[in-house]
Order: C-alpha cells, then structure tokens, then sequence
C-alpha cells in the first residue's frame, strides 16, 4: 500500500532528469562543463532581463495584492488567532528559506562588489565602497523575498481558504489549468520544480561544505581535502536523517531554534566587540543608498556593456540574475513551507511579514557581518582582498572570525551554526521533495520516501564535487530553473482567479454602486400620479 501512495510519473521523472543531467557530467565532465556554460551564457545573456523584470513585477504585484481586497483574506476561520506567534513564525520562515549561504555571503559579498563595483565606478574607491555595502543586502532583500513569497499565496489559499491541502506546485496552478494538471503537464511542472530545488540545494552545498571544512581546518588542523569536505556532507546528512526521522514537528523545530539562538549569539557578539559604531553607521547609511536607488537597482542590465568602447563588468549576471535565479529555484518549496505555518495570518500579513521580517534578517546579517569584514580591511587590520586573492573565499571567511575576540570559540560557533544551517535546509528541502512525489500524505511523508531525497540531496553533488564539476551542477540549476518563471506566472494568476472567484461568491459581494444605481432605475415601479407628476414637470 506503500508504493500506492507515491506518483511514480513525477517521481520516476525526476530521477530520470536528475540523473540524464549529471551521468553525462560523470561520464564527459569536460564536454559536459563546456555546454552547460553555454547555455547558461545564453540563458543570462539572452533572457537576463526577463528576470530582473519578473523581480520587479513580482514585487509590484505583491504589495499591491497586499493592500487590495484580496489581501484582507484570512488564511482560516474567523476569529482564529495565528497557528504560531510572530517571532517563532518569522524564525521558521527565515530557517526554512535561509541556509548556511547567508554566512557565506554577508561576510565576504562586500569583498567581491568592493573590487569589482557596478555602474563603471572604480575598484576599490570610496563609492565601491558605499555600493559595496549596500549591493548585498539588495540582493538579500525585498524583492528577493517577494520572489520567495510569491508560491505561497495560491498554495496558503488552498490548504486554509479552500480547505485543499496542496503539497505539489502542479494542484496550485489548477484553477488555471483545469483538468490538464492531472496528466502529463501537471507531473512536468512538479518535475521541473524538484529539478531546480535539487540544483539550488546542490549550490547551498557547493557554497557551505569548503566553508564548514575549512572551519574545521582551523579548529582541528586537518587538511582541508575532497575526502573532509565529503566528510562534512556525510555530516549534515546524518543530522538531517535523524531529524528527518523523527518528524517535523520535533526536528526542525528543535534545529531551527538553536539555529537562531546561536545566530543571534554571533551576531551580538560580532556587533558588540567589534566596531559598533562603524557597523551601525555604515549598514544605516546603506539603506539610504539602497533606498534612494532601488529602482535603479532592479532595473540595471549594463546595456552598452558590450560596445566595444565600454569595459564590460558582467555584474548583472554574475549577480542580480544569478541571485534572482537562485531565490527562484527555491521559492515553491519555501512557499509550500511557508503556507503551512501562516494559518490564521492574513494574506497581507504573510506578504509584509515575509517581505519584512526576512529583509531585516538579513540586514542584520549583511550589516554585522560584512561590515566587520570592510572594517578590518579599511583599518588595515586585515587584508581581506589580498588575502581572498591567494586563499579563496572559504578560507578567509574563517579568516575574517578569526579577528574576533575569542577567535577560536567564535570559529566553533560559527562552523556549528553552518553545520546546522545547513542540515534545516536539507532536512525541509527532502521533506518537501518526498512530498511532491506523494499522491496522498498523511500526517508526514513516508519515512523511506524522505530518507531518499535526503540522500538524492547529497549525493549527487558530492559525486560531482569529486569529479570538480559542481560549479557546472549550479549553473545547470540556474539553467534548469528556467521555465520556474513562467510556472511562477501561473502561480501568481492562480491565487488572483481563485480568490477573485470567491470574493465575488462570498456573501458580503456588493455589486459596484454604478449597477446598483441602474437596476433600481429600471426596476423601479412608479405609481400613475408620480408619472404624472413628472410629465408635468417635464411639460413645464
Ligand atoms: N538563497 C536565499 O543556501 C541557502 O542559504 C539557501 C539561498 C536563495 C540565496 C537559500
């Protein structure tokens, strides 16, 4: 009865998928590398803008759906408070979509955007560094979340509104689609969602698993090898197992709490021993600067890069896209997270409380930690760029903690918090990818069902990172994640038709005053002295 419950199309798609795109890796890794960076050239170069113009239009329209009728809707019944509190509810939305990259990138992004600035500004000048403490937390804030938040409208309608759980992308594209989700094109959507969260979870790894091994380099002084990095996913896919096993109630819950504890450890310690006053008054003045050029922001695609008179920087692509790209492989999964926490919310309060909670989130993390970094390495403390230039990025992550004060505790809090980090995310993703190949759950996924993604997790990027090509899995998520923008069409047009339906049905529907107006005209019956009296009055 097991087999039963699983949808063999979707999960046997995926597999093949997964695997037709990384066998051939194996087997060619050269050849294979060379056409995925082909693509993933014409991919960004070609359609970049249509993702810098999904980002902003998905930001529009969300703030616009929050403020609109459609926005007052309550995920639940009436009268029903929040399922969880606001803090406990923002600290699972921020575990689920966040993993171990956040402490990757708010130490050291500033470091990239400071050498290699945007707009033809000049490296390493006083407005690199302004941009440079602003970019990140750009690319880390509201209309990154707003891509993340998106799937979760039409999926948190379903489950609490509609009362129709939904645990696969396809059945929340349904009130467009119809019937078609049932066959063919429903799996295909599934499939290519599992596709991109594999990929964007193979990038999360290629991204933590040098960084944790390089912390353990520090504390323990073992050779960071492949065999170490292996090692450290063995790891967090032992702590995901077992959390996995025990449900997600208990598991992630547990694991998401001492995250943010000790995340706010870190963050406290860093923000309150190190340069407190260059930290607060440098993560202010980005805000200004991201604030006064948002648009400008979400909107840069360095047009005349490409004339030859023109140095071309690639910066829209190797970042904005790439980041919009990323957020979007993940966003149904975090949507389907996110639904299933937000009942008794409204759908104004999930739009805003993710758009905000998760940008301040991250602020805290770009501000405290970026900062620090940039202050070590305008003081002269500590040559970051230098350093970054002869030891890659891992290494000097580990590097810029080391100058804490308590170096080494703080290296063991910050290589634990990743190792954690790390595991919720995978823990969440297999959940969900057990999900999705489910026909029916109830109460959790089959336990063999999770434990197989968990291992499908990781074991394809460590097959890869042995061969060297994991930089070529991260573009062919980025690739692969492609046609996510226009399922994300469908999403967003999905919630709109369905809501739109039932706010039309919905008892309190008053026509618009303009019909009102007419019907009692039309319909009015006039007694023969009222007509009358008006002849007369027309007579006159
Ligand atoms: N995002 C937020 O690795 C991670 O932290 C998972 C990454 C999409 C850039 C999410």
């Amino acid at each position: 009865m097991n087999k039963k419950m699983i949808d063999w199309p979707t999960f046997i798609g995926a597999l093949v998928l997964l695997l037709a795109v990384t066998v051939p890796l194996v087997l060619f890794p050269e050849a294979g590398k060379e056409i995925v960076s082909q693509a993933n050239a014409f991919m960004t170069g070609n359609f970049g803008a249509l993702y810098m113009i999904m980002g902003l239009v998905i930001f529009v329209f969300l703030l616009f759906v929050a403020f609109s009728k459609n926005g007052r809707i309550k995920l639940g019944d009436e009268g029903e408070k929040p399922e969880f509190g606001t803090f406990s509810w923002a600290a699972m939305l921020f575990a689920a979509g966040i993993g171990s990259s956040i402490l990757y990138w708010a130490v050291i992004e500033w470091a990239y955007y400071y050498q290699g600035p945007p707009f033809g500004i000049t490296p390493e000048s006083k407005e690199a560094i302004q941009w440079a403490t602003a970019y990140g937390i750009f690319h880390w804030g509201p209309v990154a979340w707003a891509i993340y938040i998106l799937p979760a409208l039409p999926i948190a309608y379903f489950y609490y509104v509609r009362k129709k759980p939904v645990l696969k992308v396809s059945e929340a594209v349904r009130p467009v689609l119809g019937k078609t989700v049932d066959g063919p094109i429903g799996n295909l959507i599934d499939i290519l969602f599992m596709f991109g969260l594999l990929g964007g979870a193979g990038t999360t790894l290629a991204l933590g698993a040098p960084m944790i091994a390089h912390g353990i380099n520090d504390l323990t002084g073992l050779d960071v090898t492949l065999g170490l990095q292996a090692g450290v996913m063995v790891l967090c896919a032992v702590i995901f197992a077992i959390s996995s096993y025990s449900g997600l109630r208990r598991g992630i819950k547990v694991l998401s709490d001492i995250n943010i504890w000790l995340a706010l450890f870190l963050l406290a310690f860093i923000f309150i021993l190190g340069p407190t006053r260059f930290i607060m008054e440098t993560t202010f003045n980005s805000l200004g600067i991201l604030l006064d050029n948002f648009f400008k922001m979400a909107t840069w695609m360095e047009p005349f890069g490409n004339l030859a008179q023109f140095e071309e920087t690639q910066f829209p692509e190797s970042w904005t896209i790439f980041y919009w790209a990323w957020w979007l492989v993940y966003a149904p999964f975090v949507g389907l997270f996110v639904a299933r926490i937000s009942r008794g919310r409204t759908i104004r309060q999930m739009i805003l409380g993710t758009m905000i909670y998760g940008t301040i989130g991250c602020i805290l993390f770009f501000g405290i930690m970026g900062n620090f970094g940039l202050y070590m390495q305008l003081t002269g403390q500590f040559d970051v760029v230098s350093f970054m230039d002869t030891n890659g990025a891992p290494a000097t992550i580990i590097e810029i903690i080391n100058q804490l004060p308590l170096a080494k505790f703080m290296v063991l809090v910050f290589t634990i918090l990743a190792i954690i980090f790390l595991a919720t995310t995978f823990d969440s993703s297999s959940y969900i990818l057990a999900s999705v190949v489910q026909k029916t759950v109830e109460g959790e996924p089959l336990r063999w069902n999770r434990l197989f993604w968990a291992f499908a997790l990781s074991i394809m990027p460590m097959v890869l990172m042995f061969l060297g090509g994991l930089d070529t899995l991260q573009t062919a998520s980025i690739v692969g994640g492609f046609p996510l923008i226009f399922i994300m069409f469908l999403l967003a047009w999905s919630f709109i038709k369905a809501s739109n339906t039932d706010i039309r049905a919905s008892d309190d529907y008053e026509p618009p005053t303009i019909h009102i107006k007419r019907w009692k005209r039309k319909n009015k019956k006039r007694s023969a002295l009222e007509v009358m009296q008006e002849k007369d009055r027309d007579d006159k």
